[in-house]
């Protein structure tokens, strides 16, 4: 049988809550800072997430939400800079810790940690929100926990996109029957799966509506002693948190 020795993490979602009270206000500050009157109520912004990365969902939002607003010439390089500003907000928020991990996810980690487990990063996020999430809630030494963190444009094809997974399996040299992946949402699962990867789906108020059916489990959050976590589909046996022993049992099933 092969053996699991190693779990990848989504960022956004996965490892927290970080859409609609980090990524979502950060784009709404950039929009008022460039004098523009786009604004992202927390509705729409479910909506917007359908497109995953900062770039590709503000043309997404201009070519649906706005088709009558002016472009500038140069519409590539307006959205970079945009996101860049919004990249400093986003990083600036985080910076004063405003976005905290997910129950149980700093436990599994530390415990993955204990074990030898080598662990990785494949997200859509742009690498500094990536080191500013981790150094806020982890401390500095939380980004070397990391073995290999794939994020951003550094693959043409975002998820739903198998190529984030790719990148991060290449970069461990493991196949992924070797690795366990978690996500929080449709785009992040397809990527996943179709890297071949079983996963496991912690959902959020965004995502929990979402279509699951290729996830190994689907939880509400991976829980902590003293906060269980709801089974929402797939089989855990009497465990009430998600822990190395779950994993490996999850990795082991046909
Ligand atoms: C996350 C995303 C990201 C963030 C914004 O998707 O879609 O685009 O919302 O990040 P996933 P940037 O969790 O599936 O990786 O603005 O830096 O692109
Ligand atoms: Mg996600």
């Amino acid at each position: 049988m092969t053996e699991l020795c190693a779990l990848i993490f989504d960022v956004d979602g996965t490892l927290a809550d970080t859409e609609r009270d980090g990524h979502r206000v950060a784009f709404n500050r950039a929009f008022k800072e460039a004098g523009l009157d786009w604004d992202w109520p927390v509705e729409l912004y479910g909506k917007l997430l359908k497109v995953t990365g900062g770039k590709e969902r503000m043309l997404f939002y201009l070519d649906q939400y706005r088709p009558d607003w002016q472009r500038p010439a140069d519409i590539k390089a307006f959205i970079a800079g945009l996101h860049a500003a919004k990249t400093q907000h986003y990083t600036q928020l985080l910076a004063e810790g405003a976005i905290p991990l997910r129950p149980g996810v700093k436990r599994l980690l530390l415990e993955a940690r204990e074990q030898g487990m080598r662990l990785a990063i494949a997200t859509t996020t742009t690498p500094a929100n990536v080191t500013a999430l981790l150094e806020s809630t982890l401390g500095q030494e939380g980004l070397g926990w990391f073995e290999a963190i794939g994020a951003g444009d550094i693959v043409p094809a975002k998820k739903p996109a198998p190529d984030i997974y790719h990148y991060v399996l290449q970069q461990l040299r493991l196949h992924p029957a070797q690795c366990l992946a978690f996500e929080d949402s449709d785009n992040g699962l397809k990527s996943a799966v179709q890297a071949g990867l079983k996963t496991v789906v912690t959902v959020n108020d965004y995502t929990q509506n979402q279509d699951f059916t290729d996830a190994i489990l689907v939880l509400d959050h991976l829980g902590n002693g003293d906060q269980p976590f709801t089974v929402l589909a797939g089989q855990v046996g009497w465990t009430t948190y998600f822990d190395m022993s779950l994993a490996r049992g999850l990795h082991a099933k046909k």
